[in-house]
């Protein structure tokens, strides 16, 4: 069974996302089998977004992710790393379909709601970075 990171980033925790977001994944049939809410470190935003380490929106991206409350979930169900991206939509939610999370309740790239791994080693590195291994059941 395949599982993958998703955080619920502060515009969606300030704008009262929460709830909605984490219906969209119950109903869908994922389990939830991680939960915290946590003002990330920015030493650990930094090495989440490594990947995105020198591009120009690289501090602001990290500044923004550190800045309020997120809610970090670990979701676990059948292809759940690809179906979790799909529900969010496009990265940019000008290109978000209606319907996905982004194509919803976002207009600005730079605060797009949601965060999903974009694949095994992403989803497997993302979890070991925001969840014991004691804190997944
Ligand atoms: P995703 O979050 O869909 O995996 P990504 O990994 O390419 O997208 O980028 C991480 C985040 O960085 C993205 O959710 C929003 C921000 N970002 C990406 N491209 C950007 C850009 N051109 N300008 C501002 N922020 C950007
Ligand atoms: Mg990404």
């Amino acid at each position: 069974m395949e599982r993958t990171f998703a955080m619920i980033k502060p515009d969606g925790v300030k704008r009262g996302l929460t709830a909605e977001v984490l219906a969209r994944i119950i109903k869908k049939g994922y389990r939830i089998v991680g939960l915290k809410q946590m003002v990330i470190p920015r030493e650990v935003a930094e090495k989440h977004y490594g990947e995105h380490q020198g591009k120009p929106f690289f501090d602001g991206l990290v500044e923004f992710i550190t800045s309020g409350p997120v809610v970090a979930i670990a979701l676990e169900g059948e292809g759940v790393i690809a179906g979790w991206r799909k529900m969010m939509g496009a990265t940019n939610p000008a290109n978000a379909e209606v319907g996905t999370i982004r194509g919803d309740y976002a207009t600005f790239v730079g605060e797009n709601v949601t965060h999903g791994s974009d694949s095994p080693e992403s989803a497997e590195r993302e979890l070991g970075l925001f969840f014991k291994s004691e804190e997944l059941l």
